[in-house]
């Protein structure tokens, strides 16, 4: 999978490029990461990528030339199916679901990095298929945003280092908030580990974890339980901790 990034500052994704997964990632030829300075398409002699919004009002907007001429270059090269994302705070909320979408239907994905107070609406007009947010927000520019939507694809592509299995605990939880998690000691400094986690006994384990999750889910995320199917048993369970509570 291919990520074109367009982008004013390059150099804010080579942390993210040189470090961890993502890198090895890139190493195994898994991922390309191309990172273009579309202000190597200006055609004045300052090299202008901005200019003052028509509406009036602060700061200045990304112009249209240089993204046009950067897109059309892009678009001449590519081939297989591509996608074209802004990173916006005004887009669609992204989500895993997004992440998943993504990865799966699109061999090329360029990501437009905006900055100052965004970009001419006819360079999101002609060539943008979606506007996604990761947040409700407001940054510097797209380029974090545009590493946590690569961060999120690149890490379900088939032969990422890991993903088969934490794929599987993801897709077991699914939807549900993560159990709490424990490494040795089994008590450290006067706190220990949950007592059932100790016990081999796998089933009794399981179950734990998984009413772990569905108790955080309650607790901090219960929108993510309302269109949500659950078994007579997490019914239940539900009841008797709104009860407990009353
Ligand atoms: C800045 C601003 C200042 C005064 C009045 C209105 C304003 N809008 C913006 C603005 O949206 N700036 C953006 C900065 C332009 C596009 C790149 N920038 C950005 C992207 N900030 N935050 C994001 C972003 C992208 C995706 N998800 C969350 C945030």
């Amino acid at each position: 999978m291919t990520f074109n990034c367009l982008t004013l500052f390059p150099e804010q994704f080579s942390g993210f490029m040189q470090t961890g997964l993502a890198a090895r990632a890139v190493q195994a030829g898994l991922v390309r990461v191309e990172l273009i300075n579309f202000r190597e398409h200006t055609t004045d002699r300052h090299r202008r990528v901005d200019d003052y919004p028509f509406s009036g009002g602060p700061g200045m907007l990304l112009m249209p030339q240089p993204l046009f001429d950067c897109f059309a270059d892009l678009e001449s090269r590519e081939t297989g199916r591509v996608r074209r994302i802004y990173m916006s705070p005004a887009g669609k909320p992204f989500s895993q679901a997004d992440a998943r979408r993504l990865a799966a239907e699109y061999d090329t994905i360029d990501i437009l990095c905006g900055r100052y107070e965004g970009v001419d609406q006819r360079v999101i007009d002609t060539f943008i298929d979606e506007e996604i947010s990761i947040g409700d927000y407001v940054l510097t520019g797209g380029e974090l945003p545009a590493m946590v939507l690569m961060d999120a694809c690149m890490r379900l592509l088939p032969g990422f280092v890991g993903n088969d299995d934490s794929l599987r605990a993801e897709s077991m939880s699914d939807g549900l908030l993560e159990y709490p998690q424990y490494t040795r000691p089994s008590n450290f400094r006067g706190q220990p580990v949950p007592e059932v986690l100790l016990s081999g006994d796998h089933a009794r384990i399981e179950k734990w974890k998984h009413q772990q999750a569905l108790l955080r889910t309650l607790e901090r995320r219960p929108d993510l339980l309302a269109g949500r199917h659950l078994s007579r048993e997490d019914q239940e369970l539900i009841e008797k901790i709104k009860e407990a509570g009353t």
